[in-house]
């Protein structure tokens, strides 16, 4: 049998703006999502919003129970900032009870909240005045920061400031994917900057508020594996590297940004506007633990007649079809486990072994009716086959002294994934949207359940 560290946490993960529903009642203003579905309706899979997603708001009672029933023994969603202050300055009553309730009802089913403050749902009051592009956000992501860490602070000891940050500098200023849809490298490097900003100085405000808590980040990781050994292939690995991994990592853990990444934004003409304290705040703001969400690879190679000074990140490293590659063909996503043993690999030798959690691995299917058995049950072998092969390659990585502390799954209810609403299903609980979000267990949560139970698996 594959045995896990001690105290090792199983759990899963969600995002308040994926689950909770209710998006514009009980007090909570607009995220750019909700008006962006009211707007452009057209660009979201099967006309599915942010408005309903998978009820939590309402269920969130018996979801606790749901996690207990599947052994989970940690969670982590966010808090919607614009539920909890809609406006930017004024606590609403309804969102404190609410979230009070809910990690009361998590902590009483025995599992861990991993309480995470900023998961794409940026506020749209503030993204009319300019959103990450302006300072005034980081000042305005400390104080709600701060005021999630007084309300919620004493049912809550492990805490996150971002999610996947990278995600709305890529997909809102360089691919359209996420509102504002804005394409300008230049833009999304200030963009990227002032979040990093945030996130350090939310760090400082819980370092403040709640001295005796852990705080950390949760980043997307997709190491680069290069074409080949050519000098031009290795350059390209370096600039994703130093764009997709170290942009936040290093910050986070050492304190201090790349200066190859300095060199290459500089080379560019991309340096964002800073301010003369950032080095410091960034040097004594470092954070407790890491958390990573692994789904797939980065393959490149040297750029094909690339912009000077770039254009788009394109322009430093070029997209590398490697032949071999194995698809999952409903997310079109490149499936290989093997990069868990080497990012566990990383953390140990080049992020000082810091405490790191594996924050979302998962994977997504659509259509999952058509594995329905007889007594109703989603016989998804599929997911589980994924995740024992990626536990396989991180239990290597811990057995080789990778300090890595749990593995959360995408995701515990299935859950509405931004454009693609309700396309391709991650949960160990199937939600039928016909059925007032009616959930049943899959397959893959009662071989989660045993997972924990023996804090392994055998092969
Ligand atoms: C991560 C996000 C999640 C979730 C997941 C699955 O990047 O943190 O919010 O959505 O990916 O991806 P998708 O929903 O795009 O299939």
């Amino acid at each position: 049998m594959k045995k896990f560290p001690t105290n090792f946490l199983w759990g899963a993960a969600m995002s308040a703006p994926q689950t909770e529903g209710h998006s514009l009642l009980n007090g909570k203003s607009a995220s750019t999502w909700d008006h962006w579905f009211e707007t452009n309706p057209e660009k979201f899979n099967a006309n599915q919003g942010p408005a309903d997603t998978s009820n939590i708001y309402e269920l969130y009672k018996e979801d606790c129970q749901r996690m207990e029933d599947i052994g989970l023994n940690s969670i982590r969603t966010s808090i919607a900032w614009t539920r909890l202050l809609p406006d930017g300055k004024t606590l609403n009553p309804e969102a404190v009870a609410f979230y009070r309730d809910y990690f009361q009802e998590i902590r009483n089913h025995g599992v861990e909240p991993i309480i995470n403050l900023f998961h794409f749902d940026m506020p749209m009051w503030l993204m009319e005045k300019g959103g990450w592009e302006t300072r005034e956000s980081v000042d305005a992501f400390a104080f709600y920061a701060k005021t999630a860490f007084e309300q919620f602070g004493d049912l809550v000891s492990k805490w996150t400031t971002f999610n996947e940050p990278l995600v709305h500098v890529e997909c809102g200023y360089l691919f359209g994917y996420h509102y504002p849809a804005i394409v300008d490298f230049k833009k999304a490097v200030q963009v990227g900057y002032h979040t990093l900003m945030a996130h350090t100085c939310a760090v400082k405000a819980f370092r403040e508020v709640l001295p005796q808590g852990e705080i950390g980040i949760i980043l997307n990781i997709s190491p680069a594996y290069a074409r080949s050994e050519s000098d031009a292939d290795q350059q390209a690995k370096l600039a994703s590297d130093l764009l997709n991994t170290r942009s936040f990592l290093d910050p986070a853990v050492h304190g201090h940004l790349p200066e190859e990444l300095i060199a290459l934004i500089k080379e560019n003409e991309l340096t964002p506007e800073t301010q003369a304290e950032d080095t410091q705040l960034m040097a004594e703001n470092t954070v407790d633990f890491i958390g990573l969400n692994y789904y797939q690879p980065r393959r490149v190679q040297a750029p094909t007649n690339p912009a000077k000074p770039a254009k788009m990140p394109s322009d430093l490293y070029g997209a590398y079809d490697w032949p071999e590659k194995r698809i999952n063909p409903y997310r079109g996503w490149e499936i290989y486990p093997e990069a868990m043993y080497d990012v566990a690999i990383m953390m140990k030798n080049d992020y000082k072994n810091i405490p790191w959690f594996v924050s979302e691995n998962g994977m997504g299917v659509a259509d999952e009716e058509r594995f329905l058995d007889e007594n109703g049950m989603i016989q998804d072998d599929y997911r589980i086959e994924f995740m024992k092969e990626h536990l396989d390659y991180l239990h290597q990585g811990i057995q080789e002294g990778s300090n890595c502390f749990g593995y959360q799954t995408w995701t515990f209810v299935d859950c509405w994934s931004w454009l693609n609403g309700y396309r391709n299903r991650y949960g160990f609980y199937r939600v039928d949207l016909d059925n007032q979000f009616q959930r049943s267990v899959k397959k893959s949560g009662l071989w989660f359940k045993q997972v924990v139970q023996d804090n392994g698996y055998t092969n």
